[in-house]
């Protein structure tokens, strides 16, 4: 049975569900390696996300979707099934990344813009012959002293908007990733800011482009200090501030918001959309759509080492659990105790 995008949209975020970004790119998925001490070879990038993939009991209870990198999506596990289909198989769906990563911004120093729309029609059309049902386009946004510029975000914005706009005509769910950093030592009050000058900006272009919000999904940070900042501030004040900026610039139509982690320790992401969701009713469903803060434990236990493979995906099944859990506004610390 084929689904409208906007019963995509809506699967991507059914009630306790969220996505896994298992999107990284080759330089990314490296990073992550290192900090293990695996190299970062097809073979050993395809055993770790198989066992991500094959964690089934998470997979059906938790994820809702998963982003693949162009590698991932064109992969087949060890026994020659496609790594798309053993999602596929858990009820989850296939997204993939189109992006092609970001670019230094012409005349706006240290600022980035996300490049990749040339050809983008062609590459949705073969995506979509892969089994994909979403896409992902993630536009990086810094905060520091000058920065960010008008002219940085409208660019990205703009951009943003374009490819949300190819990705429905082709068969796609845009997921709209606007991401405001959180490295710096601006505090809180200041992210507020400008993640409300960017969402603002990106609702308007995606307006201009023609983009039917009913067939997308937001994924933005959440409202937080900068790691380097001296007023950290408590994860109460993270979802009223955060839910606070969504109301003002999110429209109602959009069907779901799933937040990136960003670099948020593990149970401080949980807790966060815990307290969001609690603070109902929402407008639109609150959901997740980490990377690390659903990968960096099975990796760790991972650490590249076939006879590790099942404490990986124990690891990965308590994240994907409790962030369940608080999609439902369900999670508490004692949960998240008794089940580790
Ligand atoms: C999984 O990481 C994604 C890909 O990053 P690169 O294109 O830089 O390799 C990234 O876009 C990710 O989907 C989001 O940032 C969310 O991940 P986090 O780790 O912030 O939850």
């Amino acid at each position: 049975m084929t689904m409208t995008l906007e019963q995509v949209a809506e699967a991507m975020v059914a009630p306790g569900k969220g996505i896994l970004a298992a999107d990284e790119s080759s330089g990314t998925i490296k990073r992550r390696f290192d900090s293990i001490k695996v190299e970062n070879t097809e073979e050993n990038r395809r055993d770790y996300r198989e066992m991500l993939f094959r964690s089934t009991d998470a997979m059906k209870t938790a994820i809702s979707g998963v982003i693949l990198y162009d590698e991932t999506i064109r992969q087949k596990a060890k026994d020659g099934t496609p790594l798309a289909k053993i999602i596929a198989d858990t009820g989850a769906l296939p997204g993939i990344k189109v992006d092609g990563g970001t670019k230094p911004l012409q005349f706006c120093k240290g600022e980035v813009v996300t490049e990749g729309l040339d050809g983008l029609p062609g590459r949705v059309k073969e995506y979509v012959g892969l089994g994909a049902k979403f896409a992902k386009w993630r536009a990086v946004i810094d905060i520091g002293q000058g920065i960010p510029s008008y002219t940085c975000i409208k660019a990205n914005a703009h951009a943003l908007a374009r490819y949300a706009a190819i990705c429905i005509e082709g068969g796609l769910v845009p997921i709209v990733e606007p991401e405001v950093l959180m490295d710096g030592a601006h505090d809180i009050d200041r992210c507020a800011e400008v993640t409300e000058w960017v969402l603002k900006e990106v609702y308007q272009e995606l307006y201009y482009n023609r983009v039917v919000l009913e067939q997308t999904i937001l994924k933005p940070n959440m409202v937080i200090a900068g790691k380097q900042s001296a007023r950290q501030a408590s994860r109460a004040e993270v979802a009223e501030k955060t839910v606070k900026v969504l109301k003002r610039c999110v429209p109602a139509a959009v069907p779901g918001i799933a937040f990136l982690s960003g670099g948020q320790s593990d149970e401080d992401a949980t807790a966060h959309l815990h307290l969001m969701n609690a603070m109902g009713p929402l407008p639109w469903k609150l959901s997740f759509s980490y990377g690390r803060a659903l990968q960096a434990a099975a990796l760790k236990a991972w650490s590249g080492k076939a006879e590790n493979f099942a404490a990986g995906q124990r690891a990965f099944s308590h994240r994907a659990k409790m962030n369940g859990l608080a999609a439902a506004g369900k999670w508490s610390e004692q949960k998240e105790k008794a089940v580790a």
